[in-house]
């Protein structure tokens, strides 16, 4: 007779069951669930019942703990109550584990970028490119990339992300000359105008030419990896970091992706490269980090990450979100590049109720009217 089933079995995304029977033995990592906030918020955390996520507003009243092992995962869920009586009886250094993992959780964060973190963010899209997917083409004059951004922080961007390559999937590269030609000159007005810009590469000339050019924000979905010199230049730079996750490179990164456990292994990576950040004097205030909806990630993956984003405030850093008008909204919900406003609107509201600070999105105005009736409405929840 075969021996019955470890209890704590649990291989993600499986449901998970309480601490009596967690017995990791590998890093725990924290991902609070049991979103609260207005009023129920304030309430929940006068009484000891909630903590606040990355300094609040959005509260948290359950820990989903979350180890690995060599099948996938094993997880455990309960109120902070019972985490923290397991916590109280497990060894000193499973101990301290936890309480850096809630101090991360729950500190709140410094401005970024000159921004303030206790509301959504939003970051408009601005690619300058004939081949993106969402809006190819339609910007790649500079005088129309221009008036494109002005009307993106006129509509309530705090940012505007300036793009010269295109990442979507199967894109080919362009040369760092033909990225530099496109960018800058917008990059140069619009921070000219008083616009917070970023700029969006993966190449150190194009970071250096877009900083001195008056970018603020440096965004490489290669998480600094892919250019032996942009570490360097975003340390000296002193400007505030994207860190994103990629698996792979754009040409191939959806072919079969793979992870041994998906958030896991996007935690991790995104960890070290913060490690990496740190060791070369970039403080962990000035960066924001990013799960990399779809890239290299199926629809299962990018749904796990959408799922458990408050994972990523145990990084102690801001968390920013792009998956505004991304293929998977259309494999799940339909519609082409510019029919996926309803699901972008769908995912920036999962996202702001997990407390993510920063929203990539390419329908600035539409976000915000939609962030701002959610705010209205969790704001004046009565207790009743
Ligand atoms: N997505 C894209 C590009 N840059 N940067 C961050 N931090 N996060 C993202 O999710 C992200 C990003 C891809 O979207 P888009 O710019 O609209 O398309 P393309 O790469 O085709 O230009």
């Amino acid at each position: 007779m075969a021996a019955p089933a470890d209890p704590c079995d649990v291989r993600s995304p499986a449901p998970v069951r309480g601490f009596a029977a967690f017995r990791p033995a590998a890093p725990v990592r924290l991902s609070p669930v049991s979103f609260l906030e207005g009023p129920a918020a304030a309430a929940a955390l006068a009484q000891g019942l909630a903590l606040p996520l990355a300094g609040g507003p959005v509260a948290f009243a359950e820990i989903e703990a979350r180890a690995r092992r060599a099948d996938g995962a094993v997880a455990a869920q309960g109120p902070i109550g019972e985490l923290r009586r397991w916590t109280a009886e497990q060894g000193r250094s499973r101990q301290d584990e936890i309480a850096a993992g809630l101090a991360a959780l729950t500190a709140p964060r410094r401005d970024w970028a000159g921004l303030r973190l206790d509301r959504p963010r939003l970051m408009g899209v601005l690619n300058v490119t004939p081949d993106s997917f969402s809006d190819g083409g339609d910007f790649i004059d500079a005088e129309r990339a221009v008036a494109q951004g002005r009307a993106l922080a006129a509509s309530g961007a705090d940012i505007v992300d300036v793009g010269g390559e295109s990442t979507r999937p199967g894109a080919e590269p362009v040369s760092p000359e033909e990225e530099l030609r496109r960018v800058e000159p917008v990059v140069r007005r619009l921070a000219e105008a008083g616009i917070t810009v970023s700029i969006d590469t993966r190449r150190a000339a194009v970071m250096k030419a877009a900083l001195a050019a008056g970018a603020r924000i440096v965004n490489d979905v290669t998480a600094l990896t892919g250019d032996a010199e942009s570490l360097a230049i975003a340390a000296c730079s002193g400007a505030a970091l994207v860190l994103m996750h990629m698996a792979g490179d754009p040409r191939t990164m959806q072919v079969d992706p793979r992870y041994d456990e998906v958030t896991l292994d996007v935690f991790d990576f995104l960890e070290t490269r913060i490690a990496a950040c740190v060791a070369a004097g970039i403080p962990r205030e000035r960066i924001a980090v990013d799960p990399g909806i779809g890239f290299g990630k199926n629809d299962a993956h990018n749904l796990a990450l959408l799922a458990r984003l408050a994972l990523f405030h145990g990084t102690g850093c801001a968390v920013l979100l792009g998956a505004s008008r991304k293929s998977f909204i259309g494999r799940l919900g339909g519609g082409g590049p510019r029919q996926r406003l309803g699901g972008s609107l769908a995912a920036a509201l999962a996202a702001a109720a997990q407390g993510v600070q920063i929203l990539r999105v390419h329908d600035v105005a539409e976000t915000r009217q939609a962030l701002a009736l959610r705010a209205a409405i969790v704001g004046s929840a009565a207790l009743s």
